[in-house]
């Protein structure tokens, strides 16, 4: 179950727990021991991560993650996924136990994965959008932006760099600017989307919300108009003989489909 769920994804957030570290540390060369921590907390956050997506893909009745199907579609596992969620929880207190537990900032690490902002987010979500709903008329962009900083900001952009701080020595009360930015940041992370990326399957969705926005609809309104304002100044020309090469220009250029 673990080797199933926890590894298979880019480690992003898992990684910047050290990267964020080492920074913190100024070019300090890092001992072992560091390392070590560092790479604890960042498995901490790649298992609450596995812990919510088990969770996220029974609750939005998903067929595949991460390229494989999801762990409740495993015929022998179905709804006992519910309980491996239990358990991957609960080893994130044991992991941090096992390695934290004689240190002064313990409780401040407990703290921080105990935080409910990612269930709440998905909460939000969950009631907003509803399967087979489609009555977007809900989702409103401020909806959206509560959504998107509740359920990944917290845990995918904060979280790293608090467990990097706390870490540090810094007492994180000290570091409401650095939340509030990283949570911005994880907003507009989320408002990326397909626009710009080579697959076949983002192309199809950037085609398919131009055509439900009529664009090739709108461009020929635009075309039309375009070409009439052209001619009529074109008309007004006093040289018929101007009037003809501006003229073999615009029939050069206007719907064209090159
Ligand atoms: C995933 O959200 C869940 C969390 C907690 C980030 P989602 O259902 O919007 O995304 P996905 O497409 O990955 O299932
Ligand atoms: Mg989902
Ligand atoms: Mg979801
Ligand atoms: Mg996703």
């Amino acid at each position: 179950m673990l080797e199933y769920n926890v590894p298979g994804g880019k480690l992003n957030r898992g990684l910047s727990v050290i990267d964020s570290y080492r920074l913190l540390k100024e070019g300090k060369e890092l001992i072992q021991d560091e390392i070590f921590l560092a790479s604890a907390l960042g498995w901490c956050i790649e298992w609450v991560q596995s812990y919510f997506l088990v969770l996220d893909d029974i609750m939005d009745n998903s067929h595949t993650r991460r390229g494989q199907p999801c762990w409740f579609r495993i015929p022998k596992v179905g709804l006992i996924a519910v309980n491996d969620c239990v358990l991957l929880r609960n080893h994130i207190d044991r992991i941090l136990k096992n390695h934290f537990r004689g240190k002064p900032y313990y409780v401040d690490l407990l703290d921080l994965f105990n935080e409910f902002q990612t269930a709440s987010g998905q909460t939000i979500d969950l009631i907003t959008t509803f399967e087979g709903e489609k009555d977007l008329s809900k989702y409103s962009l401020s909806k959206h932006r509560r959504i998107v900083q509740y359920k990944t900001a917290y845990y995918s952009f904060y979280l790293p760099v608090a467990c990097a701080l706390v870490m540090a020595g810094e007492n994180l009360d000290n570091h409401i600017d650095v939340k509030n930015i990283l949570v911005d940041m994880g907003i507009s992370f989320q408002g990326q989307e397909n626009y710009g990326k080579p697959d076949p399957a983002n192309i199809a969705k950037v085609k398919a919300l131009y055509s439900e926005l009529n664009l090739k609809g709108v461009f020929e309104e635009y075309e039309s108009t375009s070409y009439e304002k052209l001619v009529t100044s074109i008309d007004g020309h006093p040289s018929k003989a101007v009037q003809a090469v501006l003229k073999s220009f615009l029939i050069k250029i206007y719907k064209r489909q090159k």
